[in-house]
């Protein structure tokens, strides 16, 4: 008895061997990817990725495509990742759409999910409402922010 419990030792050491050996493989082979994926149209940062479609599109379409890639317009709650954002914009020459709307209360932006915005960064003068008619939110090349009407094409950027 005493034996056959080595052997069973023995054989559970050598799975545990193998276990970290491929481990080992996936985690080079996920960390390929994720260089890959970056490149040139990706930017990470904590936990999430801001990924670039490269062509613009109208709010609500650009909502769509985001959504039907198992993402979401970007929401940047920190200056971190406005500046994460802000790159994928430098790297692909355009202002891009965020998350967030007035449409629900005039004045009043919210991210998709209803939450009240947590951090901002508008250009001065902004949010103007110019003409009445600017429920959605651009970022500018330098970052800062602009509301906008939803109609008008902005470069579609995804958080993921
Ligand atoms: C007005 C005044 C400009 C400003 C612009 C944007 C439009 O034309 O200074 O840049 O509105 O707020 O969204
Ligand atoms: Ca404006």
């Amino acid at each position: 008895k005493g034996e056959s419990g080595l052997t069973d030792i023995t054989a559970l050491r050598q799975q545990v061997e193998a276990l970290q050996e491929q481990v080992g493989r996936l985690l080079g082979a996920f960390l390929q990817y994720k260089k890959m994926e970056l490149f040139l149209h990706g930017q990470s940062v904590g936990q999430k990725v801001f990924k670039t479609a490269r062509f613009v599109k109208p709010f609500q379409e650009a909502q769509q495509v985001c959504a039907q890639a198992g993402g979401q317009l970007p929401s940047p709650r920190s200056a971190a990742e406005n500046e994460a954002i802000q790159l994928v914009e430098f790297e692909n020459k355009g202002a891009a759409f965020l998350s967030m709307t007035d449409s629900q209360t005039e004045g009043k932006f919210i991210y998709p999910g209803g939450e009240s915005l947590v951090y901002s960064n508008w250009a001065s003068g902004e949010p103007n409402s110019y003409g009445g008619n600017e429920d959605c939110v651009e970022m500018y090349t330098n970052g800062k922010w602009n509301d906008r009407p939803c109609e008008v094409k902005r470069l579609v950027i995804c958080e993921f």
